[in-house]
């Protein structure tokens, strides 16, 4: 069935409810010395490149090969648009690796015609806290599709990763591997019902009108909660503290310092956005909530050629209920002009989701670790972890 992951260090489909196996790692690290010095061999006619992010002409390449390439729906209405900015802040995020970030390109032209990356991070799962690479941004050019391609990649951004001394891997994606930690779906909130309708992003539903939808999905002007403000560079400490111990109640969760939270929460135009509550009366930050900007391209339609969306981030209501936290949150990205606001059922979010009217997607989001097995797959309000 699948003749690449059957052959990797990750749960097998054939293991599940078997009992007996342990949760930990699947395979043991080995000396570095082990590790294949040169690397994975490519078709001839290609040849690999290391992705210098900084480098505006390579982020173009980078952004245009995922703009008409990467992730669309099932339907094939829209298409994942990641700004570069947005792929900048992604990709360079405390102690990454620019071997990390790797390109394939065709030798006699030049072209960039697959990409993959990862960068490092600590993730938590139960008690154990392990340095992992998480990656994202598998592409293969359209016209390069089934040519077994993929495999060879992740091969190789496996060994780099080894060379790092990093025996572990979180990812996600859309489609069903062995084997799911989780499995998520995506809820949406509309903010601009009429655009998403005249785009097919969403229906009329049954009995209602157009103006009964404006109306149904219409928000107050303004925040309700005293103090609510945009995170400022001086909020990174407490903002800290409070996600350190709000991530405490999940099985798998990122485990972030002070530079993780001011490079992943600090606001970042365009690209993530992060309000506080500072308590009026104490001046103590209570409670916390974020979300990143990423736009889908329209494909087919006369009218519009981007949808604009939010992505609910990292959340901690620690005071304010989190109802009119999440509630101030759609206020803010209403006034910002985006479209929707999207969030998946992880964490504490499916005690809003009906509440604040998300209706849920056709998309689901299955997350995975490599080389690290769980006795049982989890519930995903026992996940703290958002990857981009
Ligand atoms: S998920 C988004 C992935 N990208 C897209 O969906 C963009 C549009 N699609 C494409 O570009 C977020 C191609 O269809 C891709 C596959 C490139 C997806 N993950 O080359 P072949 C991420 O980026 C397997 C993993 O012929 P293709 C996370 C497939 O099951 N594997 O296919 C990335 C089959 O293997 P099998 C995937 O369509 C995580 C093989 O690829 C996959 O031309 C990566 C077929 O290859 C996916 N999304 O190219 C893993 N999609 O065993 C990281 C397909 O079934 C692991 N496949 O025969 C950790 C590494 C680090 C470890 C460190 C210790
Ligand atoms: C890893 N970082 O399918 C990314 N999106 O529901 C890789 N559907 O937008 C993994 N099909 O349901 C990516 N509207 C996996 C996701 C790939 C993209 C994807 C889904 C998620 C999506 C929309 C549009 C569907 C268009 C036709 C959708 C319904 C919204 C409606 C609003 C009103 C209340 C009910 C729901």
């Amino acid at each position: 069935r699948h003749r690449f992951w059957e052959t990797q260090p990750v749960g097998q489909f054939k293991d599940a409810g078997r009992g007996g196996l342990s949760e930990g790692p699947i395979e043991p690290p080995t000396p570095l010395s082990a590790v294949k010095p040169e690397p994975y061999n490519l078709p001839a006619l290609y040849q690999w490149t290391t992705c210098d992010m900084d480098d505006e002409q390579t982020c173009a390449e980078v952004y245009n090969l995922l703009t008409d390439n990467y992730v669309e729906d099932d339907e094939s209405m829209f298409r994942f648009n990641y700004s570069k900015e947005f792929l900048q802040w992604a990709l360079r995020p405390p102690g990454y690796f620019k071997a990390w970030h790797i390109g394939v390109r065709v030798k006699a032209t030049k072209k960039l015609v697959a990409f993959i990356t990862g960068v490092p991070g600590r993730i938590r799962v139960r008690k154990d806290i392990i340095r992992m690479a998480e990656v994202n941004f598998l592409c293969v050019h359209k016209k390069l599709r089934s040519k077994r391609l993929a495999p060879v990649m992740i091969k190789e951004v496996t060994r780099r990763v080894h060379l790092e001394n990093i025996w572990q891997a979180a990812y996600t994606a859309g489609v069903i591997l062995p084997t799911p930690v989780t499995t998520c779906r995506y809820w949406h909130r509309s903010l601009n019902p009429k655009k998403l309708i005249d785009v097919g992003f969403s229906r009329l539903g049954a009995r209602m009108t157009m103006s009964r939808t404006i109306r149904l999905y219409k928000l107050p002007e303004a925040t309700a909660t005293p103090g609510f403000r945009k995170m400022e560079l001086r909020d990174v400490p407490a903002v800290t503290q409070l996600l350190r111990e709000h991530l405490r109640l999940f099985v798998v969760a990122p485990d972030f310092d002070e530079n993780d939270v001011e490079h992943w929460l600090l606001p970042l135009e365009n690209v993530v956005d992060s309000y506080v509550v500072e308590s009026p009366e104490t001046h103590e930050v209570t409670d916390f909530c974020s979300f990143y900007t990423l736009p889908s391209s329209i494909l087919n339609n006369q009218n519009y050629s981007v949808l604009k969306a939010a992505y609910s981030f990292y959340n901690v209501a620690a005071k304010t209920p989190l109802l009119q936290l999440m509630n101030d949150a759609l206020i803010v990205v209403k006034q910002k002009d985006y479209d929707v606001f999207n969030a998946l059922d992880v964490m504490h979010n499916d005690t809003f989701l009906k509440e604040l009217k998300f209706g849920p997607g056709d998309g689901q989001l299955h997350y995975y670790l490599y080389n690290y097995r769980l006795r049982n797959a989890l519930k995903p309000s026992e996940l703290g972890l958002v990857l981009l």
